[in-house]
């Protein structure tokens, strides 16, 4: 039986399965949902599990793990979100990394990745170097933020593993046309280059993608690298224009989200007191990525951007959002990068992105650090 709830707040409907599964239809199925999926004529990816009562969540025994390719610009935090993949197999199968030039240059992305992965003792994930530059522009990096290598902060050795053969951009295509369709979702963390290349040189891709959760955006915060743009859009805005546009499904966690994903003292100090050398690395990260935003916002920790992308993957029900329409700036000098959401549905224009607006940032953190300790008791196998 389903108990069908039209949800006030947010104009969406839910309803909840015999097992107290809360769900959330997307607006293009509306309240004919229960019909549909009785009928199994609903498509898988209009449903979106929002939320579980169960005892012990996130840990469902039907649960299949998700393909996944993260593609990324480390980055501490890019560095926690993958850990936090690498920790998680019964919900993540990570099929691999793709690095993309942003935070720092490509040279030091693809080293950070793999540094990443060594220092979880997955030597094994196959890491791929992808585009060096944006699409038309030159590169804007963010040593600022993020130090002179990109993961200053804990002192981790340069990785022994190499980089896998050929090109980001081809793993992703080769991957999506080998795969399933609808079975891989692509993780960007990062400038969308990589992923706009892969739509563009491959329009076979689009469709057979499962869905793309990205971070990137905002739009009650606005911007961080300018007044109006959040970094990640802003270093490729005519590469997220192709993203937005892909007609793939599009999940995008923006600062509005991650600035409530803030790194206080006691949540670094649990990290720190996991004991463990993730542990106390991703507490050495933090330390030192989020002196920026404490003298720039004067908050009381760093927002812990791209965690949440593989946190969303693993307990969506610790996110809500809208499924509205989002365009990118391309033009304007003044608001180059700007994700123009359409919070409030007042364009008329046709949804393309749900577009998180909040977080459960306790249940975040309590994910977060239960899954880092985990890295430690795989290292002891
Ligand atoms: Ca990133």
């Amino acid at each position: 039986m389903w108990d069908l709830v039209k949800h006030e707040e947010c104009e969406t409907w839910k309803f909840r399965t015999s097992r107290t599964h809360w769900w959330l239809c997307q607006v293009q199925c509306g309240p004919n949902i229960a019909m549909m999926i009785a009928n199994g004529l609903c498509n898988p990816q209009c449903v979106r599990k929002i939320g579980s009562p169960s005892p012990n969540p996130g840990r469902h025994s039907h649960m299949v793990p998700r393909k996944i390719i993260i593609d990324t610009d480390p980055g501490q935090d890019d560095a926690v979100a993958i850990l936090l993949a690498l920790a998680s197999p019964e919900e993540i199968e990570l099929l691999g990394i793709t690095a993309v030039a942003g935070n720092v240059p490509l040279s030091l992305t693809a080293k950070n990745a793999r540094i990443v992965c060594e220092l979880a003792n997955r030597a094994d994930v196959a890491v791929y170097a992808g585009c060096d530059a944006p699409l038309k522009r030159p590169l804007v990096t963010a040593e600022h933020v993020h130090g002179k290598t990109g993961l200053d902060g804990p002192v981790l050795p340069d990785p022994i593993m190499p980089l896998a053969p050929g090109h980001a951009v081809d793993f992703i295509i080769d991957t999506l046309r080998t795969e399933p369709i609808g079975t891989v979702t692509l993780c960007p963390l990062g400038p969308l280059t990589n992923i706009a290349t892969v739509l563009a040189r491959a329009p076979d891709i689009a469709p057979r993608i499962q869905e793309i959760v990205l971070m990137g955006g905002a739009y009650f915060e606005v911007g961080n690298i300018t007044p109006t743009a959040e970094f990640n859009i802003f270093v490729d805005p005519e590469a997220a224009e192709v993203v937005f546009k892909s007609g793939a499904p599009i999940t995008a966690i923006p600062l509005d989200v991650t600035h409530k994903a803030l790194v206080t003292k006691p949540r670094n100090d649990a990290f720190r007191a996991l004991g463990t050398p993730v542990g106390v690395a991703v507490a050495e990260m933090t330390d030192f990525f989020e002196r920026f935003d404490k003298e720039k916002y004067g908050s009381v920790g760093a927002p812990l951007h791209d965690p949440c992308v593989t946190s969303y993957l693993i307990r969506p029900d610790l996110f809500s959002g809208r499924h509205i329409n989002v365009e990118i700036e391309t033009q304007s000098d003044l608001t180059l990068g700007m994700t123009v959401a359409d919070w409030w549905g007042v364009s008329g224009r046709t949804p393309n992105a749900t577009f998180m607006g909040d977080i459960d940032a306790d249940g975040f953190f309590a994910l977060l650090t239960e899954r880092l300790g985990r890295l430690w008791a795989r290292l002891c196998r």
